[in-house]
């Protein structure tokens, strides 16, 4: 049984709660700022989260939900362009520094560092976006600590797919049971699972009721020392917060 040797990190709704204050927000600004009436509530963006990827996330509004609109000039286009204008409201509010990491994901990437252990992001959303969430988290230099960040439209075929995982482990040279996943979400689940890497969930409220059967434990969230974890599903023995020997262990089930 091989040692666990890395640790592949999604980023929205695992590393932070970026969905509903982050993502949904600067989408609505993109639309308000090109003189759009679109605003996705908190329900409504729940159900749009079902489709992974900003820009597929905006064709599938419109056509659900506005099948009259007719785009001006090229419809992947006018798509596109809403999209860069979305990531820029996103950095902007990243930069003000509202949306904390989620509880334990600072102190396991530091001690997965010390460890040895490597680190790695797979994520659907655009790769400016987290630069400057790690940067305005763990620091400016925290981007170089993952040996590969794969992000967005890198692979041509988001989440569930398994494609952005195979990716980030062709990156690192890495075979699928030396790693170890952390994801919040069905849709990353399945990805991780189909790449065949043994995957921890830490709910969030748009996932908590998501099917995890797959996965090798369902956490509230990774803990800390005095604010332990509710375990959902799963056996996590007598842990009360995640850390380096409760993966290895995990890993080695
Ligand atoms: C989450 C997503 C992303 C974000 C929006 O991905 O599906 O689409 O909601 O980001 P993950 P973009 O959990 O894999 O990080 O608008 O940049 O796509
Ligand atoms: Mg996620």
């Amino acid at each position: 049984m091989t040692k666990l040797g890395a640790l592949i990190f999604d980023v929205d709704g695992t590393l932070a709660n970026t969905e509903q204050e982050g993502h949904r927000v600067a989408f609505n600004r993109a639309f308000a700022e090109a003189g759009y009436d679109w605003n996705w509530s908190v329900s409504l963006y729940g159900e749009l989260l079902a489709v992974a990827g900003g820009k597929e996330r905006i064709r599938y509004y419109l056509n659900q939900y506005r099948p009259d609109f007719q785009p001006p000039g090229n419809f992947d286009e006018f798509i596109a362009n809403l999209h860069r204008a979305k990531t820029q409201h996103y950095r902007q509010l990243i930069a003000t520094g509202s949306i904390p990491l989620r509880l334990g994901v600072q102190r396991l990437i530091k001690g997965a560092r010390s460890q040895g252990i490597r680190l790695a992001i797979a994520t659907t959303t655009a790769p400016t976006n987290v630069t400057a969430l790690l940067q305005h988290t763990l620091g400016d230099e925290s981007p170089a600590w993952f040996d590969a960040i794969a992000a967005g439209d890198i692979v041509p075929a988001k989440k569930p797919a398994p494609d952005i995982y195979n990716y980030v482990l062709r990156q690192m040279d890495f075979p699928p049971q030396d790693c170890l996943a952390i994801e919040d979400s069905d849709q990353g689940l399945i990805a991780a699972t189909q790449a065949g890497i043994t995957t921890l969930i830490t709910v969030n409220n748009y996932t908590k009721d998501q099917d995890f059967t797959q996965a090798v434990l369902v956490l509230n969230h990774l803990g800390e020392p005095d604010q332990p974890f509710s375990v959902l599903a799963g056996d996590a023995g007598d842990n009360q917060y995640v850390d380096i020997e409760l993966l290895n262990h995990l890993h080695h089930r």
